[in-house]
Parts: structure tokens; sequence; C-alpha cells
């Protein structure tokens, strides 16, 4: 489907399994059928209430959880905005929004690696959505199966901090092709980690030249601004 190969990666003998090989490939079709069909599902109820819902995405310890309660912070509608937090085991996520006054629910995936669109319409029946303007969703960290599965979100946002190194962007293609925003985060530690921001967003520029990058200290609310612009939360909020 996608085709993106880096520059040298054809220099050597590089075994790339080809369809008939991944032997389960008719499975996860239709797995992913279903579940673009249940984020569809998810999208209409969504708009009914009109409630404006963002997919976040990034590694574990990217700055998800720190993002999302910057921007809370700097939006301020106490209870009019609500975060699912997923996570595999532990609601200290959970804890942490709460702490801003939003609604939160939390997913607890065990073994799975993203959360998917069934999850959501399970959590959003569970969650009063009455006044809700905006929906965040932190998914599952990871930077590989949560690309895959659309929950139904109006905009995705991946975050990726520059002290997961030089090479994030460029060897996850296909996550950062899903992105609306993408946010480097942790920017205050780009020097002492010898990252370039500027060389992660030309990475990003080339696979995903739609996205807007922006650069950001969550912590410190650098760049939060821009993130609420870019993700069209200002136009929406009224
Ligand atoms: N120095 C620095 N630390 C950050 C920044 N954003 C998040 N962190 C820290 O990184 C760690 C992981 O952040 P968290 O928001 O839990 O990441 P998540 O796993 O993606 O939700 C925490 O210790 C945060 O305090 C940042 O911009 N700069
Ligand atoms: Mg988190």
């Amino acid at each position: 489907m996608h085709k993106f190969i880096p520059d040298g990666a054809l220099k050597m003998k590089v075994i790339r399994p080809k369809g008939p090989e991944i032997f389960d490939i008719e499975l996860d079709k239709d797995l992913l059928a279903k579940n673009k069909a249940l984020a569809r599902t998810n999208r209409r109820a969504f708009d009914r209430s009109k409630i404006m819902a963002i997919d976040v995405m990034g590694s574990v310890g990217s700055g998800k959880t720190s993002l999302i309660k910057a921007i809370l912070r700097k939006l301020a509608m106490g209870e009019r905005v609500a975060v699912i937090a997923g996570d595999l085991t532990t609601t200290i996520d959970a804890e942490r929004i709460k702490k801003e006054g939003a609604r939160v629910i939390q997913i607890n995936t065990g073994k799975e690696c993203h959360l998917d669109a069934h999850l959501i319409s399970r959590a959003i029946k569970k969650v009063d959505l009455e006044g809700i303007r905006f929906l965040f969703i932190e998914n599952v960290g990871n930077l590989i199966c949560p690309g895959e599965f659309p929950l139904g979100a109006h905009k995705r946002l991946v975050v990726v901090s520059v002290t997961e190194g030089p090479y994030t962007v460029i060897k996850h293609p296909y996550i950062f092709r899903e992105a609306d925003v993408i946010a480097l985060n942790k920017m205050d530690l780009a020097k002492a980690m010898k990252v370039s921001a500027s060389q992660l967003e030309k990475d990003a520029e080339r696979i995903n030249p739609q996205a807007s990058f922006i650069r950001t200290h969550a912590i410190r609310g650098v760049g939060v601004g821009r993130i609420i612009y870019s993700l069209g939360l200002r136009s929406y909020r009224s």
C-alpha cells in the first residue's frame, strides 16, 4: 500500500515479506475493514453530538499526557472537554488528566498495543457526553499499531520527542503519514540529545507534507497555542 524506502536502504539486501508470506493477511484485512466501519459509526456519533475528537498517538513517554494536560490548561474549558485515556493496565494518566478538570474515562487494553474503534464506541456509551465540545483520545504508547486503527476522530496528533533520537520519524513512516499535526516535544532537551529538530522536520515533510510540524515543550506550554490552532480547536470552540 504505502511505498516508502529511505535513502540508502537499497544498497544492501533487504528481506521484505510479500503478501502470501504473511499467513494471517485475510484475517487482518477483515479486522481492519470492520474497524473502519465502526470508526465511521463513531464519527457519526461525534458529529451528532457536535463533538470534535482528536486521536493522540506516539511512543511511551513522548509526552502525550503532558501535552493533553497543557492543551486543557490553555483551553480552560473544564468539564466541556473529555479525555479517553488508553493504557495497558494502569489508571495513572487518567488521574493526571482529571486534575485539569476534564471528564476522563480510562480504557485498559491489557496486552493490545492500540485502541480500536470498538473500544471507543463502548467508552463513549459510558461517559456523559452532554455539553462536551472536544474529546481527546490518548492512544496506547506505540508508533506502529495505532496508525492502522482509525477510531473515528476528526484529527490525529502524533507526539514524538527528541529523546527518541534522530531516526524516529524516518523509521516510522506509516504513523507519521496518518498525522494531521506532528508535535516535536521535549525541545528543551534537543541540545543535550544532539538531535536536530530541523532534520526531523525535513523527514516529516518528506513523509507527510500536509501535516503541521510544531516544536513543543509540553511542561512549559511552549508551542501549545500553535497545536490548538493547527488542530482547528480555536474555530470549533464556541
Ligand atoms: N524535559 C521535558 N520533559 C517532558 C516534556 N514533556 C513531557 N515530559 C516528561 O516526559 C515524561 C513522560 O511524559 P508523559 O506525558 O507521561 O508521556 P506519554 O507516555 O506519552 O503520555 C514525564 O516525566 C514528563 O514530565 C518536555 O517537553 N520536556
Ligand atoms: Mg500517557
